[in-house]
């Protein structure tokens, strides 16, 4: 009973920081302002703790000024009116629409759970902006670009290496694809998130969420750190130039907080520009104060960054060429704008707006919205999927958080133009939860995770539809069994191709202290192929190979 009271508690902690949840029965219109409404006492050192707490457990959800996102807004006109004793059974007992039960589920304790329904009452306390000043300061050139190897200095098969994230180590694993031995553990951010690869393939970036940025130099003998910086207080997303011409020019980071991103120099990451992204919403046009910077890809067509603002619903296209005269342009999708990725042209930018259900595309040629399409609850595509549907042409797949559901949206205008941004089909997974999906050009599998699902069957499996008879349903590969580890969650997450396109590796993410590995199919028989084991592979969650990050293969 207590081992799933932790596991269950395990689940509910990563739904929470994923954002997914809300404070269903809040009502938005009731005001407390005026109504001489006082916050409840708190000593200093509870309030201290509250913050902490607030900002690991809430924040990802309800934003730091708690203006809601994916979560309902707590703000303290709404908070006040519903009082101590509301919020503690709310914070306590969650809801059926999926806010956790913190208190039941063994995370909080009923001391913490009170302390945080006082905490609400009060006004959020505004974490301090990060400029140019801060970010100078903490800016690191470990090796300078003149002290780097001049070519290769290692016989490792770069293009073909893997960069896990070991989440909650701060630390990233080099795994050599072929061998699928350990190369190197790199220190890196608290929580760290995603890597990205630059143009060349030499260098790779890695982001943490408490907004460090790791510049990895793939040429040294061991590869290693040779830059860092801290761009903010949280953060999610790292790129780097990719257009003709700027290949490992530059660099940018987005941040959640302070809201802006940053642009930098690509070998060295000097700060040279930081954009703040407060403004105005898409639909009503309200100024919102904290509009975090979600997924960030860079153009094929022109020398841009391409941005996401969460809260606002905007995209923004940040034209690098001069830095300081930087153009950017402003396009309007929906809110809250999440991750996406590129069609196979690498023309369109196909992006969630999570909690509007929807895809927007954006032309990266013309600058424009291409479109806006309806999709499932909670589209969650990661950089979703590019493949040729046999009856509709080529397409884009997303599977949903919200739902079963994975969508797939024809993406060619010019030859199929009548399925052209619309879901052509929808598949039926195995249930909500899901995160990622990913084939690859020599592929003709499907597959799609469900780690946040509640069934332990959904979130320790994956299912596999097979491309060309996608009518067919899916099949269940149980690779959180196949990984033979003892007690854990074991959520099978984030599918991820290897160079060749012939062998796919999943993470199977179990607690900081238990075991966890990494499971790599054979894509063609749909079988094991390998188990990496190891006991540095401490919470293994997004893995980036290297030539499919640098060429945005999948
Ligand atoms: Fe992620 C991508 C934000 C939680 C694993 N995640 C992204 C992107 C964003 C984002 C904006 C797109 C980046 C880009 O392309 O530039 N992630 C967030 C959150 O705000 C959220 C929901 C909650 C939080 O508080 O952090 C969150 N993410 C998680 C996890 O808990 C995951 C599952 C495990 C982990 O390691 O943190 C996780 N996110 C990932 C991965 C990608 C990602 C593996 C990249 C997928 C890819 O194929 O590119």
């Amino acid at each position: 009973m207590k081992k799933f009271g932790k596991q269950r508690a395990l689940v509910i902690a990563v739904i929470s920081a994923l954002g997914l949840l809300t404070m269903q029965g809040y009502s938005e219109d009731s005001h407390a302002e005026g109504k001489g409404l006082k916050a409840p006492a708190m000593t200093d050192a509870e309030f201290t703790r509250s913050k902490k707490i607030f900002f690991e457990r809430c924040a990802g959800c309800h934003g730091v000024l708690r203006k809601g996102a994916t979560g309902k807004p707590l703000t303290t006109d709404l908070t006040l009116a519903k009082g101590t004793d509301y919020l503690k059974a709310f914070i306590g007992f969650g809801s059926p629409a999926g806010m956790p039960a913190w208190q039941t589920t063994g995370v909080l304790n009923a001391k913490e759970v009170d302390m945080m329904a006082r905490y609400l009452q009060h006004e959020p306390p505004q974490p301090p902006e990060f400029g140019m000043p801060e970010m100078k300061a903490s800016w690191k050139l470990i090796v300078p670009p003149n002290k780097r190897p001049k070519r290769k200095m290692n016989n490792y098969n770069l293009e073909n290496i893997f960069s896990v994230t070991l989440r909650d180590a701060g630390e990233i694993a080099l795994i050599d694809g072929d061998s699928k031995k350990i190369v190197t553990i790199i220190n890196t951010g608290y929580a760290v998130h995603i890597s990205r690869v630059s143009a060349s393939g030499r260098y790779l970036y890695v982001i943490g969420r408490d907004a460090r940025v790791n510049l990895v130099d793939l040429w040294m003998k061991t590869p290693s750190n040779v830059a860092e910086i801290k761009v903010g207080m949280e953060a999610r997303s790292v790129e780097t130039s990719k257009y003709k011409g700027w290949e490992d020019k530059y660099a940018i980071a987005g941040t959640y907080w302070p809201p802006q991103f940053v642009i930098m120099d690509g070998d060295t990451l000097e700060p040279k520009k930081i954009v703040a992204t407060r403004g105005m919403t898409v639909d009503t046009q309200e100024y919102h104060p904290e509009p975090r910077v979600a997924a960030i890809v860079a153009s094929h067509e022109h020398p841009e960054f391409i941005v996401n603002v969460k809260e606002t619903g905007k995209v923004l296209m940040v034209n690098y060429e001069d830095v300081d005269n930087l153009k950017i342009t402003t396009i309007g999708a929906a809110r809250f704008l999440h991750d996406g990725g590129w069609d196979s042209t690498m023309r369109y930018f196909m992006t969630a707006a999570n909690k509007s259900n929807k895809i927007a595309v954006i032309d990266s040629k013309k600058d424009k919205l291409a479109a806006l399409v309806d999709v499932g609850k909670i589209p969650h595509p990661g950089r979703g999927a590019n493949f040729i549907d046999p009856k509709y042409g080529p397409v884009w797949a997303t599977s949903d958080l919200g739902d079963d559901g994975i969508s797939l949206i024809g993406t060619d205008p010019q030859r199929h133009k009548k399925n052209a941004w619309k879901v052509v089909r929808t598949l039926k997974g195995q249930g909500g939860g899901s995160l990622f999906i990913k084939t690859h050009p020599k592929s003709n599998n499907l597959y799609t995770d469900t780690p946040l699902n509640p069934d332990a069957k959904a979130s320790q499996s994956v299912a596999v539809f097979d491309i060309k008879h996608l009518d067919k349903g899916y099949k269940v590969l149980p690779i959180g069994k196949w990984a033979g580890l003892g007690e854990g969650p074991k959520r099978v997450v984030q599918p991820e191709f290897n160079k060749a396109g012939d062998e796919v590796w999943f993470s199977v993410w179990s607690g900081k202290e238990q075991e966890s590995a990494i499971v790599v199919v054979d894509d063609k028989t749909r079988t094991l192929k390998a188990v990496i084991k190891d006991k540095r592979l401490i919470t293994p969650t997004g893995k980036f190979n290297v030539y499919n990050t640098m060429h945005d293969i999948y």
